[in-house]
């Protein structure tokens, strides 16, 4: 099996973009307990809480965060014999690394990252760290010998400049790194928002009425459906450019349905949209029910979330380790003494 490496923020509450984009395939593709790939923890997945350092947020609320993505991680189904969960900040590699990678990426490539300028644009004060955001996520991915990186369709641009630092530290410093690349959903890769179906779902922007967040109550999810903007026509038809608010609801209802899009129109052919809507909004709340209930007992169980992530720190540490060894000997810095 190719070795999965993949990451989430602790910045917001999960939303439906975040778990059919990134997190359901996680789940998917972790090796059968017992196999040799699981064995050798070839599924690594990681809580980015430094990524969520790099813009302002509270400080006594971080903590709490991060447990509470941990726990939703592990209802959503990484299981503790399958893959390896950790949070970043318990590996210290993960700065490191960063740093060497700094002397390789350059001021040019960071300045054309497009998720850069949409979140610093028309801030006061932007930090170095969201500059060197997609540094810092290049240090993740190359600490694990990452093939794959199971992501949203919003991080391509930067899974393209980890793959062109790793290229470039190879060429400069002698093979070191493993080249990944990333893997996307067939559908619903980039979750729009309802609302605002030309705005991708987000954690951080400020739209309760148009994020699905996945530990949503039903009604509360019906309710975000039914009030989705589409346009004033009534055929359900896939045509993102002139119907992007009913092609997001197909996109959402044939991931969470298992209906092929082509068969979701022929299903809804002179429906209407209300009966379309209720479809979408039934097929939503089955598919996160069953995280929702395991998130409710692992809540209750806070010490089995401890345990998991302390042996994830453990293992992702050692991971790391061998990789920062190669990585320094090979950039010619200076043995550590023994
Ligand atoms: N709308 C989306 N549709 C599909 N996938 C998505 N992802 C994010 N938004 C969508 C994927 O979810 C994974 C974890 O995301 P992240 O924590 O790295 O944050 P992000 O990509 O910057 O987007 P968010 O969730 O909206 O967070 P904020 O608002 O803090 O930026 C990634 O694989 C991502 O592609």
């Amino acid at each position: 099996m190719a070795r999965v490496f993949s990451g989430i923020q602790p910045s917001g509450d999960v939303h439906l973009g975040n778990y059919l984009g990134a997190i359901r395939r996680w789940v998917e593709e972790q090796p059968p307990a017992g196999s040799e790939a699981a064995l050798r923890r070839d599924a690594i997945h990681c809580v980015v809480d430094l990524h969520a350092m790099t813009v302002p947020y509270v400080p006594a609320e971080m903590a709490s965060r991060t447990l509470a993505l941990a726990t939703l991680l592990m209802a959503a189904g990484l299981e503790p014999d399958r893959s390896l969960l950790f949070v970043q900040s318990h590996v210290r590699a993960h700065a490191e690394l960063t740093w060497i990678l700094n002397s390789v990426a350059t001021f040019g490539e960071l300045n054309r990252m497009t998720q850069f300028k949409e979140k610093s644009g028309g801030q006061e004060s932007v930090s170095a760290g969201l500059f060197d955001y997609p540094v810092l996520m290049a240090a993740d991915i190359l600490l694990y010998d990452t093939d794959e990186v199971p992501v949203g369709d919003d991080q391509r641009q930067h899974i393209e400049l980890a793959r062109d630092i790793a290229i470039r530290f190879n060429h400069r410093f002698g093979k070191t790194f493993v080249v990944p690349k990333g893997t996307y959903a067939e559908v619903a890769a980039r979750v729009m928002d309802l609302q605002n179906p030309t705005r991708k779902m987000s954690k951080s922007e400020e739209s309760p009425q148009g994020t699905i967040l996945v530990l949503d109550p039903p009604k509360l999810i019906e309710k975000k459906i039914k009030s989705a903007v589409t346009d004033s026509g009534t055929d359900v038809r896939y045509d993102p450019a002139e119907k992007p608010g009913v092609s997001n609801l197909l996109e959402i209802y044939a991931a969470t349905s298992g209906t092929p899009i082509s068969k979701a129109e022929i299903e809804f052919e002179g429906a209407g949209y209300g009966k379309f809507k209720q479809a979408v909004a039934d097929a939503v709340i089955e598919c996160v029910r069953p995280v929702q209930e395991r998130y409710a007992a692992l809540e209750a169980d806070p010490g089995e979330v401890d345990r998991r992530l302390l042996r994830g720190a453990e293992e992702a540490d050692a991971k790391a380790e061998e990789v920062m060894a190669r990585a320094t000997r090979a950039a010619g810095l200076l043995p550590r003494p023994r």
